[in-house]
């Protein structure tokens, strides 16, 4: 069962106050993926950009900018009409504008390579990619159609994500 982002946005606004960054990741609890951004709007990120995790772990994404809204969203057809990055088999997701400090919450239970961006800033480079179990899954990986150039150059490759586990923003 998916919690609504009502609930999601309750446990995330409860959660955020003891927040510590990096945090040690237990196998039960969301991994977090920060949104970011320059006081002046100029630059603006996920941090991590690229996440490997075991499949049917919850992501959860917070906006930790106080000057920005942003939007985690699946790179998927039902998305603005976006192309198919996420496997065939997965559920597409799409926050809406999170305001500073609203959280969203998404569990990943098909493996594969997930591409997400953020609505207002894709032509800014603000994506990311997660790894859920194998890369190469029969699920899928990531088509290869245009996309901003921005966001083409930001997304870590998938072997450096499988390498290194999780890939901090540069
Ligand atoms: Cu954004």
């Amino acid at each position: 069962m998916r919690p609504s982002r009502r609930h999601v946005l309750q446990i995330g606004g409860g959660v955020l106050a003891g927040l510590v960054w990096p945090r040690p990741a237990f196998a039960a609890e969301p991994v977090e993926i920060l949104m970011g951004g320059k006081a002046d709007g100029s630059h603006v990120w996920f941090d991590p950009v690229g996440l490997h995790v075991e499949p049917g772990r919850t992501i959860r994404w917070i906006n930790l900018d106080p000057g920005n809204s942003h939007t985690a969203t699946a790179y998927h057809p039902k998305n603005f009409e976006r192309p198919l990055r996420i496997p065939e088999r997965a559920e597409p997701w799409n926050s809406d504008y999170l305001l500073p400090d609203e959280s969203f919450s998404v569990t990943l239970p098909v493996e594969g390579v997930y591409d997400f961006f953020c609505v207002p800033h894709e032509h800014a480079g603000m994506v990311g990619r997660i790894i859920v179990g194998r890369p190469n899954a029969p699920s899928g990986g990531p088509a290869a159609q245009a996309l901003p150039d921005l966001a083409l150059r930001a997304f870590p490759s998938i072997d450096e994500i499988m390498q290194r586990g999780i890939i901090r923003r540069t």
